[in-house]
């Protein structure tokens, strides 16, 4: 009964959920510019996907790809390899703003070193966050310090290439890209849990069109909101990967074969009311979890941990932990 309760009243809130997508592909008018191919599949239990741009050729799903999500959002009359689609399609909604203009890009202080940084093979790096205008070249372990790193050339590894690192975000100025196309390679780093760039894993700067690839693993995921407004990133996905994460990207392809399910989770401020972690918050989740979620509540209802399990134990621990400020 609770389920069947709790279901339907998630189901009524689709609207709602439109308005916080996790994927945003902001091109406003190319062919393909949300595109998946091999036997990829892209998974967002708790979130759905908008492609603003206003060709009827916007969303292309070829091989055996696989997209499921809550729902899908396009500006035109239909998809043209909807079979690849699991969820409800939403027609002809307007293009989104992008929800991060406001973001201030990181402005260099003096360089940490000018040259590109090469981790050579078998070694190891520290860095501290700063300004890198040769990039960074990763080829063996490179351990980033919190902060924000501000790179003019790219961010490149290669298949030995061991990158982790907690409270990072990467600021790609100019035409500097990621190239994070070796599925062998290990990339973690997780974003900043506060201050200005808190929840922001790669900001690659406005303007900036240089495409960047990321291969998804088991060992190599992105982490946080990825804000490539003018850039189009290249998704090679193997093996089985769940991420909590977020895309607002100019063009978004995603190929391979592997299963990637986008993990949206729940914030301290359940209620949606500006307020973080009150009452009001506990009180809002526990009768969401009850089938009563209200309009402004958590887009993922009583899917606090995004994992498309309905209010189970583990939504109610990760409720707890966030609200604690631990991770989802
Ligand atoms: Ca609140
Ligand atoms: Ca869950």
């Amino acid at each position: 009964m609770l389920c069947t309760a709790v279901a339907g009243a998630f189901e009524s809130r689709t609207s709602a959920q439109s308005a916080d997508p996790a994927i945003i592909v902001l091109d406003p008018a190319g062919v393909s510019s949300l595109s998946m191919g091999g036997s990829a599949g892209v998974r967002l239990p708790g979130s759905g996907v908008h492609v603003n741009s206003s060709s009827p050729m916007a969303v292309h799903l070829a091989g055996s790809s696989i997209l499921e999500a809550q729902y899908l959002n396009i500006t035109t009359t239909s998809v043209p390899d909807v079979s690849h689609f699991i969820g409800v399609l939403n027609t002809e909604r307007p293009a989104l703003a992008d929800p991060l203009l406001a973001l201030v890009e990181p402005v260099p202080g003096a360089p940490v070193q000018t040259a590109t940084v090469i981790v050579t093979v078998e070694t190891t790096l520290t860095l501290n966050p700063g300004f890198y205008p040769g990039g960074i070249n990763v080829r063996g372990n490179l351990l980033m310090n919190p902060g924000v790193y501000i790179l003019d050339g790219d961010f490149s590894a290669n298949s030995q290439a061991r990158i982790n690192g907690e409270g990072v975000v990467v600021f790609l100025r100019g035409a500097a890209n990621l190239d994070f196309s070796s599925d062998n390679m290990t990339f973690q780093l997780s974003p900043p849990s506060a201050g200005p760039y808190q929840g922001i894993g790669i900001f690659q700067q406005r303007g900036n069109t240089a495409t960047s690839s990321l291969a998804v693993s088991a060992s190599s995921r992105p982490q946080g909101t990825i804000y490539m407004p003018s850039s189009q990133l290249n998704i090679t996905a193997s093996g089985t990967i769940a991420s909590v994460a977020r895309f607002v990207v100019n063009r978004l392809n995603v190929t391979g074969s592997g299963s990637f399910t986008v993990i949206v989770c729940g914030t301290p401020d359940f209620n949606g009311d500006g307020d973080f972690g009150t009452d009001a918050d506990i009180e809002a989740f526990f009768a969401c979890l009850g089938g009563n979620c209200c309009a402004t509540c958590f887009a993922g209802g009583p899917d606090f941990n995004g994992d498309g399990d309905f209010g189970t134990d583990a939504d109610i621990e990760s409720f707890f932990r966030v609200l604690a400020g631990g991770a989802c």
